[in-house]
């Protein structure tokens, strides 16, 4: 295993104690369509399910929908993040690709119009993908790492869109029963490498790849916290790293499960992601990790501002 920059005794720095800048961290990504998203950012996630672990059944409405990604867009999201799927750890139900289809295409059609920020589209089926990236989705966000769908791969080579390619085992409804590992930090980045590879190979450019390491999805608490505090070495894969972390199980059990807890818990997680090199985090709310993100980013001059005055 590479030594990670913040383990590494060349890392320390004059800002008493924190580190400056991560050596493999990323300032920006650049879409194919010329949008440029500033890192680090911040990705609203926009369930528009009716069982989603902390937000099911609030966006299923069209119009609700659309609401929140405005709002969330206002609150300072870098890109907003649209699933018509629900991952939820206990009892996520498969759902028919019509159903998926139902749920953010009427969602996905008005945003397109509206939201000025980039729309990422979480799905693991190709056909989904597909129609999310004609209405003007940027990123296809498979939390497969392109594995459930052969055609993912091709179509995100073709489009040239980008992709976040995440770690699990199992599927959606099953992953609880896969958290097992000789050493979790390893396998996730040595899977998130292939998956990598994988994309790669098919045509996909390396500058338009996120890695994820799936807090939650086949991971126990512990197995969450080992990648967490593991985070630069998946950021020495070289690919900008996302980190999902908000209002997950892991957290409440930390922080305490009510909703100013969780938000907290969140908050912290995601500020310590940031500062181990992370690019983005997924949350759900936004105006917390925008402040959370930004503080981080300035302690660890990574905020453009504070590096000009410093
Ligand atoms: N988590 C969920 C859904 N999609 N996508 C990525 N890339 N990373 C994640 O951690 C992730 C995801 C499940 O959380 P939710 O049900 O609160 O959206």
């Amino acid at each position: 295993m590479r030594r990670s920059p913040i383990q590494s005794k060349s890392s320390s720095n004059d800002r008493g104690g924190y580190r400056r800048t991560p050596r493999s961290s990323f300032s920006s990504f650049k879409l194919a369509d010329g949008r440029v998203i500033k890192f680090p950012a911040v990705m609203g996630v926009l369930n528009v399910t009716p069982d989603s672990f902390s937000d099911g059944g609030r966006y299923l409405d069209a119009d609700c929908a659309v609401e929140h990604a405005l709002a969330m867009e206002a609150a300072g999201a870098d890109v907003i993040d649209v699933g018509g799927e629900s991952s939820r750890p206990v009892g996520a139900v498969e759902v028919p690709i019509e159903v998926e289809f139902a749920r953010v295409t009427p969602v996905l059609a008005r945003l397109g119009k509206r939201l000025r920020v980039p729309i990422s589209i979480d799905t693991r089926r190709a056909q989904v993908a597909r129609v999310a990236l004609e209405s003007g989705a940027a990123i296809i966000n498979d939390i497969t790492s392109l594995e459930h769908d052969r055609a993912m791969a091709p179509l995100a080579a073709r489009t040239k869109c980008a992709v976040v390619l995440m770690h699990m085992r199992g599927g959606p409804a099953n992953h609880r029963k896969f958290a097992r590992y000789r050493d979790v930090v390893r396998e996730v980045v040595s899977y998130l490498d292939a998956r990598a590879r994988f994309a790669v190979e098919s045509g996909v450019a390396r500058s338009r790849i996120i890695v994820d390491p799936g807090l939650g999805f086949a991971k126990t608490a512990q197995h969450n916290l080992k990648l967490l505090s593991a985070l630069p070495d998946l950021c020495a894969l070289g690919y900008p790293v996302l980190v999902g972390a908000s209002r997950k199980t892991f957290v409440a059990r930390i922080s305490g499960a009510g909703g100013q807890e969780l938000e907290y818990g969140t908050a912290a997680a995601n500020a310590l992601a940031i500062a181990a090199g992370a690019s983005l985090v997924r949350v759900h709310d936004v105006g917390a990790a925008v402040a959370a993100v930004r503080m981080a980013a300035a302690m660890t001059g990574r905020d453009q501002r504070f590096k000009r005055n410093a």
